[in-house]
Order: structure tokens, then C-alpha cells, then sequence
């Protein structure tokens, strides 16, 4: 028997399959835990209340005991993390094994890093110059051999000690071949140059590994770095002509949450209900990591920074407020700016997206600090084995001087030394339904996750076509928000709508997986439209999808023409070659060259990413 996704959750089905039968039948009649019920939330709060009694707590809890958890760490004792600069038309980066503490009192854990340590370096480029990345794999055993789940797209023993590696450069206009294919891998030895046009407009970028069935386990243990674009409008250098911030004023903020062990490990698990080795289908972490660092505080000079924040997580969508309420400006999202600041109080952040702020720390008295926080719980099917929100990231101290003078721009858009404006939302030529949906089947234990109700080797894919306008209503029939990104392409958002899963279920039955299911939403939506959030109005990339919803995105796809390159173009395994640059294709994974096409899209929670919500699509002519 198929269910459509919304009528079980998958966490049953784990624990059916780790041999925690009673444990599974009493989930069913646990209603969200109320252990935390106590943690008081919003201004006022002092970080020891708002803290104890969840994380900082030590020791076993018997309340949670289908969760791991990380040891009692004090917040606010790290300094912030300044990311390293590196820029240039050429750039080698080696992904190797490292080593990083993530606390004061921890000792440093094993990592992956491009680079050295952990989120090392950023990347800055510029619109109108190539940057070229000489990719070369010198990574050892993976800090994470023993989760590596062999029964997943094919992967051995091999890859717990010879880990494969593709980086995708997340938000890039790439041609197909340097896109970060989860099948164009390198292993150690190997490498490839990714070639990346910079041909669009400024933004905040990231580049991360994308490697098929294993990328939660090499972007959590550190393969993820900041791709910072400039152009000559936001060129990030003082007397910008948009009056931006720039310098120690313009602040990257990777955000992350993870569970830690006392000998300063990372876990990636997150449940002892299903067995090591065994996708989890997701980690929620206990403890906020910003820059790499859990829980910091940095001093702030009294004036306007821009923030530009990064969900970097693998799973977890949080509600992003100060801990004061004061109020702050979103000037810009995955795609760029937008075309004036839009007045905030929160912003809510999925897996993948990217938040560009302006906040005013002049409206704290010297020696004053501020917190940002996450008011957004744990996923509907965590939360069901005890899961928690984590509140708290990092605490901004006011210092005594005086930082950035200047005001909070009147616009970004549309005027002098400015990029044009965004204009309207272009009218869709084609309307096309996707689905996401957990279609379990009893036989095929453990849960799987899915796009259209397909597996990723799917050949059943989208096809737009250049050069046309389309409409993506994205069903989503879980219980779960799901990120959806789109490779190679930035959309507008249209809006939300509430559906009645269960009816549209019974009207169109979910078939076995394997036979794509695209839901018509329209005759189940429950609400009216509900429009973008302020920090959505822009070019996104990715789009939280919220449970039981249908989530409409406005979708151009370029021309070749536009692009610079044909964005439907063939490539081979080929591309990877021996790090020692000779050129000789090396192909120690498959009996011969393999021919790839197209751009992938994608669930942006790892863990679904690689347990199957993600497909191939092309764009044709
Ligand atoms: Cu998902």
C-alpha cells in the first residue's frame, strides 16, 4: 500500500526499521513534547534563562531519549570568526581533511575544508570576469565513514575512505559542465577546473560540495564556503554608489546548527532510533554555529553593518528576529538587491537561502548587546521525537564608537548608479505542477523522499524551454517545509496557498514511486493567495515550501544567447583528471566515459537531497 505523504511520517517507518516497535507505536500518541514550555522567548529574556534547561543542560535526558545531544557549552565566549578574502581569475582550491574547535572548551574535531579548518575561504568575485577554480580532492577518510549509508545511489565501502566530491556553486549562472553534477565526482587524486562566468548581477553566493547520496555528510562536516559576486554598482568598497556598508561594515554570516561531542567532534546523527550507517532523513542540531563558531559574540562599532546571513544548515528553517525587537531593513535576497529596503522585524530562513540586511546597531547604548534569535520550532515530524527549537545564534556588543555613518538607502533600484529596476512579475507562458512527497511504501522501508514521486535516475523529467516564462506550482503533500532549488535559474515568488492534502489525495491517488504524480492544487487550496514575505519580493533561488501548501514561483528560463552558453550542452566524466595536471582522465569508477546533460533541482535539506528529492531537469530549445 502506497500513502500519499501526508497521512504517515517517516520517522514511524525509521523506527519500524531499527527494530523499535514499541517505540515507533508510541510515537504515534506523542503529541509534541512539552518539555520546553518553559524557555521564555523575546525581548527580555536573558540569554541563561532563555538557555537553560534544553542544550546547556548536561547529562541525560529521559524526557528525549530518541535524541543525541550535544554537551553544556557557555554561548558567548567565542569571538565571531572573520572569514579569509581570496580573490583572483584563478583559484585552487583543495578539498582536504582538517581539523577545527568549535568552542572554547572543545578540542578541535575532525572536519573536510576547502582550504583549511572549517568555512574557509570566501570567494570574491566580479560581474564581467571569469574566475576559474583549479578543484583538486586531498581528502582523507571521512570524518563521517561510519554514517556513510552504502545502501543509497550505489555507493561502497570505497567511499567511507575515498570520498567523492563535486562543488556546486549555489546561486551561479554556470554552463552545465562546471555546475557541480552530483555525478561528475572526483575522488581523491582527482579533480576538475570549474569555470564560472560571472556574468550576472551582484549577490552573496556559496559554493558547496553536491556529490550524489553523500553531500549531507560532506557539506556538515565543512565542504561550504561564502561566493561573494560584485559588480559596479555593489562594488563593497567605501563610496559604493548605493551607500552601502562595506568593509568590517558588510559582515558574512554562515549559519549553522549542529549536534557536537564532548571530544569535539561533530555528530551528524541525531537519533539513536535508527542505526549508524542508515539515513536519518535529517539532523536537528542542539547548538547554533556562526562563522564556525557556536554561539559567538562580536563587538559592534554604533552604526549601520550590512548582515548578509546564509541558512547553511542541512535542515532546519528558522524565524530570525534580535532579541530587543528592533526593527531592520532586508535590502537583498539570493538574487540581488531589491529595489528599495523593505522594513522588517524578522526574517525566516530555509536551507540554502540568503538574507542581505541592513541593521542599525546606533540604537544601542555603549556596552549594549542584542541577540539574534530563532523563533521557529523544530519540524512537525523531529519535533515528534522530542526535537527543540534552537534559539539562539550569536550576541552583537555595542562599542563605544561610532561606526558607518550613513542612512539606510531611500533606494537600491531603478536610478542613477543603481541596477535597473526589477520590474513586475513577467506573465507565465506555461503553468506546470510539481510534487514533494514522502511516498513510503511498507515494502520499502526506510522512508524516502521525493520529487514528482521519482527517484533522481528518473528520466521522467522537466523540460522548459529557453527563453520562456513558466509558472512552478509546487505541491507540497508532507507535514514538513521542504527548500526547493533550482540549479542554474533565479524566480520571482507569486504566493502560497493552503491545501486540503487529504482530498486532493483521495482525487488523485499517489501511485507506487517510480510513476510521476503532479497533483492539479487547485481544486484543494483552502485560502487565497497569500503574497511573498518582504525579505521573498526579490530574485530567489530557493523557496521554503510550507507544509500541506502550494508554493507558486514565476520562473524564467534564459537563452543561450543570454547566457553566454549553451545551458543544454552535453559533458563527460571526462572532465575529471588526475590532480597532477596532466590531463589524463582517470576513470577508476565506471567502465567508461559517461555522458551527462542538464541542471538538477532539488529539496535543499541534505539528507532529502540525497534520499531522492532531487531530479535532472534540462532547458531545451
Ligand atoms: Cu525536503
Amino acid at each position: 500500500m502506497v500513502l500519499c505523504g501526508s497521512d504517515h511520517d517517516r520517522l514511524f517507518f525509521l523506527l519500524v526499521r531499527a527494530g523499535l516497535i514499541m517505540e515507533a507505536f508510541s510515537m504515534r500518541n506523542i503529541s509534541r513534547r512539552t518539555l520546553l514550555t518553559g524557555i521564555a522567548v523575546g525581548a527580555g529574556a536573558g540569554a541563561t534563562g532563555l538557555l537553560a534547561g534544553r542544550a546547556l543542560a548536561d547529562g541525560p535526558d529521559i524526557g528525549r531519549p530518541l535524541l543525541f545531544r550535544s554537551p553544556t557549552l557557555a554561548p558567548f565566549v567565542d569571538e565571531l570568526p572573520m572569514l579569509d578574502r581570496v580573490s583572483g581569475s584563478r583559484i585552487a582550491i583543495d578539498a582536504v581533511s582538517s581539523s577545527h574547535s568549535f568552542h572554547r572548551d572543545l578540542p578541535p574535531g575532525a572536519t573536510l575544508a576547502y582550504g583549511d579548518g572549517y568555512l574557509d575561504p570566501v570567494i570574491t568575485a566580479h560581474r564581467g570576469q571569469p574566475t576559474e577554480i583549479r578543484f583538486r580532492n586531498r581528502s582523507g577518510a571521512h570524518p563521517f565513514a561510519p554514517d556513510i549509508d552504502t545502501s543509497l545511489h550505489g555507493l561502497s565501502e570505497r567511499d567511507r575512505v575515498e570520498i567523492p566530491m563535486s562543488l556546486h556553486l549555489h546561486g551561479g549562472v554556470t554552463p552545465p559542465a562546471s555546475d557541480g553534477h552530483p555525478e561528475l565526482i572526483s575522488r581523491p587524486g582527482q579533480g576538475m577546473t570549474y569555470r564560472f562566468p560571472n556574468r550576472q548581477e551582484a549577490g552573496m553566493l556559496w559554493y558547496h560540495d553536491h556529490a550524489m547520496a553523500i553531500t549531507r555528510l560532506n557539506v556538515y562536516a565543512g565542504l561550504a564556503g561564502i561566493y561573494e559576486l560584485r559588480d559596479e554598482f555593489d562594488t563593497g568598497e567605501a563610496g559604493n554608489p548605493l551607500g552601502l556598508p562595506s568593509g568590517e561594515f558588510d559582515l558574512p554570516l554562515v549559519l549553522q546548527e549542529k549536534i557536537v561531542n564532548s571530544d569535539g567532534s561533530q555528530s551528524i546523527r541525531s537519533t539513536p532510533a535508527v542505526p549508524q550507517g542508515r539515513w536519518e532523513g535529517g539532523a536537528v542540531g542542539d547548538v547554533g554555529v556562526v562563522n564556525g563558531k557556536i554561539w559567538p559574540e562580536t563587538r559592534v562599532a554604533r552604526g549601520l553593518y550590512r548582515l548578509r546571513l546564509l541558512n547553511a544548515a542541512s535542515f532546519s528553517v528558522w524565524d530570525l528576529s534580535f532579541s530587543n525587537g528592533m526593527v531592520f531593513w532586508v535590502v537583498g535576497m539570493e538574487g540581488g538587491l531589491l529595489d528599495a529596503p523593505a522594513t522588517t522585524t524578522r526574517v525566516r530562513l530555509a536551507p540554502g537561502e540568503r538574507a542581505d540586511l541592513l541593521v542599525d546597531f546606533a540604537l544601542l547604548d555603549p556596552g549594549a548587546t542584542v541577540e539574534l534569535r530563532n523563533t521557529e520550532d523544530a519540524a512537525p515530524q523531529a519535533a515528534q521525537i522530542g526535537a527543540v527549537r534552537m534559539p539562539v545564534f550569536l550576541r552583537f556588543r555595542a562599542g563605544a564608537v561610532r561606526g558607518f555613518p550613513g542612512p539606510v538607502p531611500a533606494t537600491l533600484r531603478g536610478g542613477t548608479g543603481q541596477p535597473h529596476a526589477m520590474g513586475p512579475v513577467p506573465a507565465p507562458q506555461v503553468v506546470r505542477n510539481v510534487s514533494l512527497s514522502q511516498p513510503s511504501d511498507l515494502r520499502l522501508p526506510p522512508s524516502i523522499m521525493s520529487l514528482n514521486n521519482l527517484r533522481f535516475h528518473s528520466d521522467d523529467i522537466e523540460m522548459p524551454r529557453q527563453g520562456t516564462v513558466e509558472q512552478w506550482n509546487i505541491v507540497n503533500a508532507t507535514a514538513d517545509p521542504h527548500p526547493v532549488h533550482l540549479h542554474l535559474v533565479t524566480f520571482r515568488i507569486l504566493g502560497r496557498q493552503a491545501i486540503n492534502t487529504l482530498a486532493m489525495c483521495a482525487r488523485e491517488p499517489q501511485p507506487p514511486l517510480g510513476i510521476k504524480w503532479t497533483p492539479d492544487p487547485d481544486p484543494f487550496v483552502v485560502e487565497p493567495l497569500r503574497g511573498p514575505e518582504p525579505w521573498e519580493t526579490g530574485f530567489k533561488d530557493t523557496v521554503v515550501c510550507d507544509p500541506n501548501s502550494v508554493t507558486r514561483i514565476v520562473i524564467r528560463f534564459p537563452t543561450a544567447e543570454e547566457l553566454g552558453f549553451d545551458p543544454d550542452a552535453t559533458f563527460t566524466t571526462d572532465l575529471i583528471q588526475g590532480i597532477d595536471g596532466h590531463g589524463t582522465a582517470t576513470h577508476h569508477d565506471h567502465p567508461g566515459t559517461r555522458t551527462l546533460q542538464g541542471y538538477v533541482w532539488h529539496c535543499h535539506i541534505l539528507d532529502h537531497e540525497d534520499h531522492d528529492m532531487m531530479l535532472k531537469y534540462r532547458t531545451v530549445t
